[in-house]
């Protein structure tokens, strides 16, 4: 039976746009939805590099007018993946006008933007209209695996979360600028770009959320090669300088509450500068009666420690989260056939469009991001007044 169309807008197509655009094409092809995403038109700023972008990710037509695009009747999706300075002039129009909504992480570049999206978002459930903010990173099948043993009691009452968030990309002092160094743009650095997801997968696999936090935010470097040519996280430098005006690194701790966490405490950091780690997004979680440990570098596994085992042969168990009982996985390839950092951009596809076929509202919802868009703002007031740090001596010691 022919399925009913999902026309899809998507506004933006850098880095972010490449990987919703193989979700938009792979999805329908490894999961059975009940609707038939179309990658009608991908928006951009720049007619020449949005017509490439077209060619290049498979949509079928390409605009440079959001407005008009998401003011179009024939549009039933709108997936924002442009900078975080665009979401909520983009999600909330999009709304208004009657379209699903997917948007980017994190939500938006302030507590008061993410109002805002939540106000539209709950308008727009009232007339069957669906949001979900883009915490693709719930959808790698060994972190829904996790939440699913946590859940299931299987290491205890938690006590402690570690989530780091280590990527070196910023190392060299001579980087060029890119717009996720520009506040007006990023709303943030480390901190909002990739501590969001800590934050939110932290919470997704404890159940619990963050009541208060202790942080601080550096920057390293504070002016760097203005982008010449090329775009993204690729780009080249030019003979200009600019302002870094974001963090580079966040460091925070955290007291959660509710769900198997309900009085842990949380270290939480997001750097740019941990020379050698490309994409090392890691989650610890010690309980009472175990633990578990992921890493985004082997995103295919978990490791789980159970102190039920016999003394002498109590240690981290290595999961490789390639069974077909494992979340996502029978969809893909038989046991031991790894999948990467793409997949889950197709499961994220698959769990939105189940949820609009569905009429369910769709999760991480816009309430979750404005959650984590308040915890964000928490680490920047608490950095700001910078009482977390007590000098080690009182200026009377002797030499
Ligand atoms: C850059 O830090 C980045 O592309 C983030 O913006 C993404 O959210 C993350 O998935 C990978 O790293």
């Amino acid at each position: 039976m022919a399925r009913r169309p999902l026309r899809v807008a998507m506004i933006g197509h850098g880095f972010m746009g490449a990987a919703h655009s193989q979700a938009w094409r792979t999805a329908p092809r490894f999961f059975d939805l009940d609707a038939e995403p179309e990658m009608t038109v991908v928006v951009g700023r720049d007619p020449d590099r949005t017509e490439a972008a077209r060619e290049q990710y498979g949509w079928q037509t390409a605009s440079t007018d959001w407005r008009a695009v998401v003011a179009d009747p024939d549009i039933d999706v709108v997936d924002v993946v442009s900078p975080g300075s665009s979401h909520v002039e983009v999600a909330v129009a999009a709304l208004r006008a009657g379209k699903h909504v997917l948007c980017e992480k994190p939500l938006a570049n302030t507590v008061a933007e993410a109002e805002a999206m939540v106000a539209a978002a709950a308008e727009a459930r009232q007339h069957g209209v669906r949001a979900m903010v883009g915490f693709s990173y719930r959808r790698v099948p060994a972190i829904a695996f996790a939440r699913q043993l946590v859940q299931d009691g299987r290491i205890g009452t938690i006590r402690q979360v570690r989530a780091l968030y280590l990527q070196d990309w910023l190392t060299d002092e001579e980087g060029p600028m890119t717009w996720r160094l520009d506040k007006s743009l990023a709303g943030s650095g480390s901190l909002g770009d990739i501590g969001a997801h800590a934050i939110d997968m932290a919470e997704f696999v404890t159940g619990a959320q963050l009541a208060s936090v202790s942080g601080t935010l550096e920057t390293f470097v504070h002016e760097r090669p203005l982008l010449g040519e090329g775009v993204g996280l690729s780009g080249t430098a030019s003979s200009e300088r600019g302002q870094v005006t974001v963090d580079d690194a966040a460091f925070f701790l955290g007291r959660l509450t509710g769900g198997a966490a309900d009085g842990a405490i949380g270290t939480f950091e997001a750097t740019r500068y941990a020379t050698g780690r490309k994409n090392g997004l890691t989650l610890e979680v010690s309980g009472s009666t175990g633990a578990i440990q992921f890493d985004l570098e082997s995103m295919n596994e978990l490791r789980l420690y159970e102190s039920s085992a016999p003394a002498g042969e109590q240690g981290f168990r290595r999961i490789l989260v390639t069974e077909p009982e494992h979340p996502y996985m029978a969809a893909w390839w038989p046991t031991g056939h790894l999948i990467g950092y793409e997949h889950t951009f197709s499961h994220q596809v698959k769990d939105f469009v189940d949820a609009i076929t569905a009429g369910t509202d769709p999760s991480p919802s816009f309430e979750d991001g404005l959650h984590v868009q308040r915890v964000l703002d928490a680490v920047e007031r608490s950095a700001a007044d910078g009482s977390s740090w007590t000098p080690t001596t009182t200026g009377s010691e002797p030499a």
